[in-house]
């Protein structure tokens, strides 16, 4: 069976499964195209994700796409800590990672955009600040879950964490202000200090 590969360049998001990848101690080839250039819209790359977007991956037979769900995919594939141990942990992890993908994500990437992303010229704070009135109640939810324990669940860093210290850390840097949520703070400074985030991100 061939070796697991993993689409797409670092500035898009496909370090999130870079970074599962390092964390379970994967062997992976990187394969990382752009969409910016038309890497997407071939017929071969078309054929492992219809969606022509990063990032996808090849696992033998196997064409995934969905950045948290190759994610979840791979920890149920390779096990250890960072998987779910039962049924409560899998519907866990499962919860928080369509969570973030729902609640999160667009509101993130909106403040991202409009702090880093866009050419200086084009950004707006209106839009920072709508983004960020969007995510109070998301990241307050997190704040709590995270009051009297150090990950999501299970007593250790798992995919979940992964998956949704993924999706926040756009917050961070878009440069958003979080001390309003020290348990959030905290764990997403835990999730991202970890040698592998940095790694996964091109060092
Ligand atoms: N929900 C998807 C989103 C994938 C996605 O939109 N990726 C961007 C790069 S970060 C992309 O490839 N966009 C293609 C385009 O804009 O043409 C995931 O999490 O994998």
């Amino acid at each position: 069976m061939s070796k697991l590969t993993i689409h797409g360049a670092f500035n898009t998001r496909t370090p999130r499964v870079i970074w599962m990848a390092l964390e379970l101690g994967l062997d992976f080839d990187h394969n990382p195209i752009h969409y910016s250039d038309g890497s997407t819209q071939t017929p071969a790359f078309l054929a492992i994700n219809p969606n022509a977007s990063l990032p996808a991956i090849q696992d033998g037979d196997l064409c995934l796409w969905e950045s948290l769900a190759i994610n979840l995919y791979l920890a149920n594939k390779h096990g250890g800590d960072l998987a779910p141990r039962d049924a409560a942990e899998t519907g866990l992890a499962m919860q928080w990672s369509f969570w973030a993908t729902t609640e999160v994500e667009m509101a993130a990437l909106q403040a991202l955009k409009h702090r880093l992303l866009l050419p200086e010229g084009e950004r707006d704070e209106a839009e920072v600040a709508t983004a960020e009135a969007a995510l109070a109640k998301p990241l307050a939810v997190l704040n709590g879950a995270l009051a009297d324990r150090e990950y999501l669940f299970g007593g250790r860093f798992t995919v979940a964490d992964l998956n949704v210290a993924s999706v926040v850390s756009w917050t961070k840097f878009a440069r958003l202000d979080l001390s309003a949520w020290p348990h959030l703070s905290a764990w997403l400074d835990r999730c991202l200090g970890r040698p592998t985030f940095k790694q996964a991100r091109g060092g």
